[in-house]
């Protein structure tokens, strides 16, 4: 569904099985011999989630990428998994838009988590300017997303984004303020077995 121009939100994009194993896999990914961590950022401020990049790693405290994690271990970020970049691209096609993902950027909620409003503006400047667009993956608990416009101070709509809803901003929509202002526990499906929220955000750096 198309709730901007550019923007879509793809309620039960993914089946219950693929949701399974894709748990399974973000929590191998965060545990493993690369494991997820909890940035500071610019400001010295701790963000609200554990976070591991996939392909390519973004340094919260240079808010550029790089190959090893500067800002924290200086190990290589991990490769993006084949079925990974498969599965954005087809959510991308299904909305008429083209993702070649190089990279994905993959944080854990807990019930505290959160995200300030903010646009995802590292990619390079052609990536952006084509509007190469975003594609979001959402499991576990449902988060209080935010969508604004293309100012900080432009109204904001909240859109619950549940286990299997996939979420797609490129275009005209591409450098849109988006956050997420809450979790809400308890709410993963029964039989995921998962508490709290993974979030998948697969982007292309370059063209
Ligand atoms: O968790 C989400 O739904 C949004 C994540 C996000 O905004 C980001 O990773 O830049």
């Amino acid at each position: 569904m198309e709730i901007a121009p550019g923007a879509f939100h793809l309620g039960g994009r993914l089946s219950i099985d693929v949701q399974r194993a894709m748990v399974g896999q973000c929590r191998a990914l965060m545990d493993g011999p690369v494991p997820a961590y909890v940035p500071i950022v610019r400001g010295g401020g701790k963000m609200h989630v554990r976070m591991l990049c996939l392909g390519r790693h973004w340094n919260g405290k240079t808010y550029q990428y790089e190959d090893t994690r500067t800002d924290f271990d200086g190990l290589a970020a991990p490769p993006l998994p084949d079925e990974f970049t498969v599965l954005a691209r087809e959510i991308a096609a299904a909305v008429g838009m083209r993702l070649v993902p190089d990279l994905c950027i993959l944080n854990y909620y807990d019930a505290e988590g959160r995200m300030g409003l903010h646009q995802d503006k590292d990619e390079t400047e052609r990536s952006i300017a084509a509007g190469v667009p975003v594609v979001s993956v959402s499991l576990g608990d449902t988060a209080r997303f935010l969508f604004g416009g293309l100012r900080r101070r432009e109204p904001v709509e909240a859109r619950m984004l549940e286990s299997g809803d996939a979420f797609v901003f490129g275009g005209p929509a591409r450098l849109r303020y988006h956050g997420v202002s809450r979790i809400i526990p308890g709410t993963a499906p029964p039989g995921l077995d998962v508490i709290g929220r993974f979030n998948l955000t697969f982007r292309q750096y370059d063209l």
